[in-house]
């Protein structure tokens, strides 16, 4: 049974044994991304005072304005990853390639690669909205000690062995799964220790809360409309509450909290929604699930969708099961 004040780095000693490849080097990469997080925490946290936001005059492969703390996020990142000398490969959206980590140790063991999104909801940085990083984690499929492949990271979500996120919110949080539950742990700043503070996270079956983007409204896909205005309607429980920050860490953390509903749909000015698949779909879902939520494209569960690119998008809903049923069924009649 877990224990309240319990430290992160007891909890993954006390769980390990649970984990099915309990060999220790999940736990050290679970470890060394607990370090990762503290480094870039202390960044995000003085962002607004050293000239380090703003954009690094660089843009990645989305397009995006790469801001300087995106950069640095990623960077301590892949430098804890690879330092640590416990995975063969990286995929991060802010690199257009993956990157194959060829230990030292030619007859390196190291199973896993990482996929990341370093700073999520990196437009917020310069208004001090909460951020967060995304990761997401699997067992390589090609044979160990030989360079990492595409088809390593192009797996379905439901072959995932971890999944998390950091939020770097009123106060910082890692939540994260190993396939027996979400625990959810808060850095004492004070003394950079994260501790046990929100034992077996679960979304409420119901909730009052729906997160979109409504200035898209005219360009969803007629099922979204028709449920959103079900969601606006005076009746029974209704009408819920709209809440969107843009931030897909934060918002996806209150609902799970609080009982909600996120979605990302499709529309007629991006066919498949705005979210990638592999470092912000598939970890959310893999918690969503293992919360007792639901995450699907509105019409097929996220987890199955066979991967083909490492950057692919999908349109994205997420949350509490009921909710996110109820969405569906408004896709389906369309
Ligand atoms: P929009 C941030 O860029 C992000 O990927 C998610 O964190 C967030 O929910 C979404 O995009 C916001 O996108 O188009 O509503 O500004």
């Amino acid at each position: 049974m877990s224990k309240r004040n319990q430290t992160l780095g007891e909890f993954i000693i006390e769980h390990q044994s649970s984990f099915k490849y309990s060999s220790g080097e999940l736990s050290r990469l679970i470890n060394s991304i607990r370090l990762a997080a503290k480094v870039v925490n202390h960044e995000v946290n003085k962002a607004g005072l050293v000239d380090i936001i703003g954009a690094a005059g660089d843009t990645n492969i989305q397009g995006e304005d790469q801001q300087k703390l995106d950069v640095y996020a990623n960077n301590k990142f892949i430098q804890t990853l690879t330092n640590r000398n416990i995975v063969c490969g990286i995929a991060s959206e802010e690199e257009d390639d993956f990157i194959s980590i060829n230990s030292q140790d030619e007859n390196h063991q190291n199973k896993y690669v990482v996929l990341i999104d370093p700073l999520d909801g990196s437009s917020n940085i310069d208004v001090n909205v909460s951020v967060g990083t995304i990761f997401s984690i699997y067992r390589r499929v090609t044979p160990v000690g030989t360079p990492v492949t595409l088809d390593d990271f192009l797996q379905q979500g439901n072959k995932q062995v971890a999944a998390g996120y950091i939020i770097y919110g009123t106060s910082t949080m890692i939540v994260y799964t190993t396939g027996a539950g979400v625990n959810g742990f808060t850095l004492n700043p004070a003394i950079g220790t994260f501790y046990l503070s929100h034992p077996n996270m679960q979304f409420p079956k119901d909730g009052k809360i729906y997160s979109v983007n409504e200035g898209n409204y005219i360009h969803f896909p007629q099922g979204i409309k028709n449920y959103i205005k079900y969601c606006q309607m005076e009746e029974g429980d209704r009408p819920y509450t709209s809440r969107y920050i843009g931030s897909l860490v934060s918002d996806f953390h209150r609902n799970m909290i609080k009982g909600g509903i996120y979605m990302y749909p499709k529309s007629s000015v991006s066919s498949n929604g705005k979210l990638r698949l592999l470092y912000e779909c598939n970890p959310m879902a893999f918690l969503a699930e293992q919360a007792n939520g639901k995450a699907s494209d509105g019409f097929n569960r996220i987890m199955d969708i066979q991967p083909t690119e490492l950057h692919q998008r999908v349109p994205f809903i997420c949350g509490s099961l009921n909710m996110v049923e109820k969405a569906e069924a408004f896709m389906r009649k369309g």
